[in-house]
């Protein structure tokens, strides 16, 4: 999945025409790179990131999705808003990605369940909910995995409460929101426990803060965002190996590359087990 963020600043007044043809060449070349989906996102997801405006999130995202759709370029809609959802999914989106996993609009998962489309969950902590975590990180009492997969397993009921199909349903455990470095780190190691509740599972990890502090320098600088996307594909590799069903990505040739490893690697070993009579 590459990722298509679609910034206040590109769509300022008079570069808006060529911001959305920068997007959609850009979106273009990601599909050549090898990404199968392009995850279109007008409202930054960030914690703490000031809401766009309905009608701006609209105004950006539903005429880029019109555009990429007739270009024959997969599309998911990256939104909180059920009435974005609706204009892209009525555009020709495949998929909803719903950082807030249905919980920051209550007519999301009806809107899904109406189009019979597929949804991305992630985890997410409402503002309301934060438990005075430092750094913006929240309490998760010692089992940030349990803490996580629990949740996902209660937002994957109310999809199907809603009439979501089941195989319709992703899961993406969140990292980086509400959670700090180590809990990041658990939730990969332990991808096995979400992976267990019998739904695809989405692992976004791209170029985001744990990664640049993994890569600090001797300082204990973050390696700067341009550095990170080596270490991105290797997250890649070992998310796919381990069975994810996606990841959603920057730069996508590395990742791409990362993916047809972890298939020949998987592939050698399920050799193995044959010729073994395992
Ligand atoms: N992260 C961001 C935006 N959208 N969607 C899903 N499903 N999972 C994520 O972790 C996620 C997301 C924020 O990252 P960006 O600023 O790099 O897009």
């Amino acid at each position: 999945m590459g990722i298509l963020n679609i910034t206040v600043d590109s769509f300022s007044d008079g570069g808006r025409h060529l911001a959305f043809d920068d997007a959609v060449a850009h979106a273009r070349r990601m599909v050549a790179d090898g990404a199968d989906i392009v995850d279109v996102g007008g409202e930054s997801t960030r914690p703490g990131a000031i809401r766009v405006a309905e009608s701006d999130e609209m105004q950006r995202v539903v005429p880029l999705v019109r555009a990429l759709r007739a270009d024959g370029v997969p599309v998911s809609v990256d939104t909180m808003r059920a009435s974005v959802a609706a204009g892209a999914l009525a555009e020709g989106a495949t998929i909803v990605n719903d950082v807030s996993g249905g919980l920051a609009d209550p007519d999301m998962l009806r809107v899904v369940a109406e189009h019979g489309a597929p949804v991305i969950l992630m985890h997410w902590v409402s503002p309301d909910d934060y438990h005075a975590g430092a750094g913006g990180r929240s309490d998760y009492g010692g089992d940030v995995v349990g803490s996580v997969r629990d949740h996902l397993a209660r937002r994957a009921d109310a999809a199907l409460a809603a009439g979501i199909a089941a195989e319709d349903i992703v899961l993406d455990p969140g990292l980086g929101f509400a959670k700090d470095s180590d809990d990041n780190w658990a939730l990969l190691r332990d991808i096995d426990q979400l992976l267990d509740l019998g739904f695809p599972v989405l692992v976004a990890a791209s170029r985001k803060r744990f990664i640049g502090a993994l890569l600090a320098d001797q300082d204990g600088s973050p390696r700067e965002v341009s550095g990170r996307d080596a270490a991105t594909a290797a997250v890649t590799s070992i998310a796919a190996a381990a069975g994810a069903w996606g990841v959603r990505v920057h730069d996508v040739v590395p990742s791409a590359d990362a993916v047809r490893v972890a298939a020949a690697w998987s592939a050698g070993r399920a050799g193995r087990a044959r010729l073994a009579g395992e």
